[in-house]
């Protein structure tokens, strides 16, 4: 990995690289503000390496994890269409944190390291993957709301300074809005229909609202990594930035649902053209990160299951690797004649 790399090199070298170090650094902030795209064999700080390998593989597991909630419903979807959609896009999911792995391993990262922080709990992934689905309506709470947030993050990340994170993210991002959609619909057919169907949509979007809302990380004044990160170009909007513009795009999609949002302070500011919405309760964000959400320990128990019942097909895998990797043994000597 990179950073043995460096440690692995002669004294003398080391000395000679701390004396360059500031003019290279000087050199890839021009880069970075110039638009220029980091590719994984260029020189970068250490730092700027660990921040994204942070915030990439919290992006990974975060789709891992994610297909749990929706996973739930795949036997229940009301109708075919319904759940072929939900099967393909749970299955997005999961080749959305596959490429995610594969991006942070182009920075010198283990995959199986990686997996391995999930699975002991050292690592975070998104905090409304510990909010449970209880009714088919959740289902396109879920695409409506946090498909929705999670895009509004990820568009401007399609131009993030890291080249292989930009360009999965512009896949990605195709397909989430393909998912947001489909939960928009799912709320639409709910809200068009009986009184009983429109009481489950507006349930939902009750539970749903206010953890969309934390998607977006803590309030600016406490986000220990944004700085840096715009600086970085890796962000290229603040946490409070970007909750902002998925309040202003999506109250008014609920008022077209009919729904009402779940917060008695909304009010639209007409002064500065923005909705301006009551407090959020940062007290259940640091809970649910701290492991007291209602399924951080259901989610975590089914990653660990999912990977142990991976096992064989790893083991399959790696032997069929070796076997290949294996020089060939030259073609099978003719068989002996028998004696005429
Ligand atoms: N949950 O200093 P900041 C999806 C942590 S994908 C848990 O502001 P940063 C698709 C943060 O990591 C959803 N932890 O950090 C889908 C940091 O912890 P650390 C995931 C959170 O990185 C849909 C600490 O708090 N999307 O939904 C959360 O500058 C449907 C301080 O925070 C991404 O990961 C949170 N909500 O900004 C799948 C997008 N917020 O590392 C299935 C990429 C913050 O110091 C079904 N990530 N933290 O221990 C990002 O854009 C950024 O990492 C932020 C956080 C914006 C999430």
């Amino acid at each position: 990995m990179y950073s043995q790399a460096l440690d692995q090199r002669d004294p003398l070298d080391r000395r000679d690289a701390a004396d360059e170090a500031p003019a290279l650094e000087a050199g890839f902030q021009a880069r970075i503000d110039a638009e220029d795209k980091i590719e994984p064999n260029d020189w970068m700080p250490e730092a700027y390496r660990r921040s994204l390998i942070r915030q990439i593989s919290q992006h990974a597991h975060s789709e891992i994890v994610g297909m749990g909630p929706e996973g739930n419903w795949i036997t229940r979807a009301p109708s075919l269409r319904r759940k072929a959609a939900l099967l393909a896009k749970v299955q997005d999911e999961c080749g959305h944190g596959v490429y995610l792995y594969a991006a942070a391993e182009t920075l010198g990262a283990a995959r199986e390291e990686l997996v391995d922080q999930l699975l002991s709990g050292r690592a975070k992934y998104s905090s409304i993957f510990n909010y449970p689905t209880l009714s088919w309506a959740d289902i396109g709470a879920v695409g409506w709301l946090v498909d929705g947030a999670a895009i509004m993050n990820q568009i401007p990340l399609c131009r993030c300074s890291y080249g292989p994170y930009a360009r999965a993210m512009i896949r990605i991002c195709k397909e989430e809005s393909f998912h947001q959609r489909q939960g928009f619909e799912i709320m639409l057919t709910l809200c068009r229909g009986t009184d009983a169907q429109r009481a489950m949509a507006q349930d939902a979007l009750d539970r749903w609202w206010w953890p969309a809302l934390m998607m977006f990380g803590p309030p600016d004044s406490e986000s220990r990594h944004s700085d840096r990160s715009m600086r970085w170009k890796i962000k290229r909007f603040t946490n409070d930035g970007l909750r902002q513009k998925f309040i202003d795009a999506t109250v008014p999609q609920a008022q077209y649902l009919g729904l009402a949002v779940p917060d008695p302070a909304l009010r639209f500011d007409a002064e500065t053209g923005h909705w301006q919405i009551g407090p959020i309760d940062w007290d259940e964000f640091h809970r649910v990160l701290a492991g007291g959400g209602a399924c951080n320990r259901e989610r975590l128990e089914a990653r660990r299951q999912a990977h142990a019942d991976g096992a064989w097909v790893r083991a399959a895998a790696a032997a069929y690797a070796a076997k290949h990797a294996a020089p060939h043994p030259g073609p099978h000597p003719a068989p002996a004649r028998a004696a005429a």
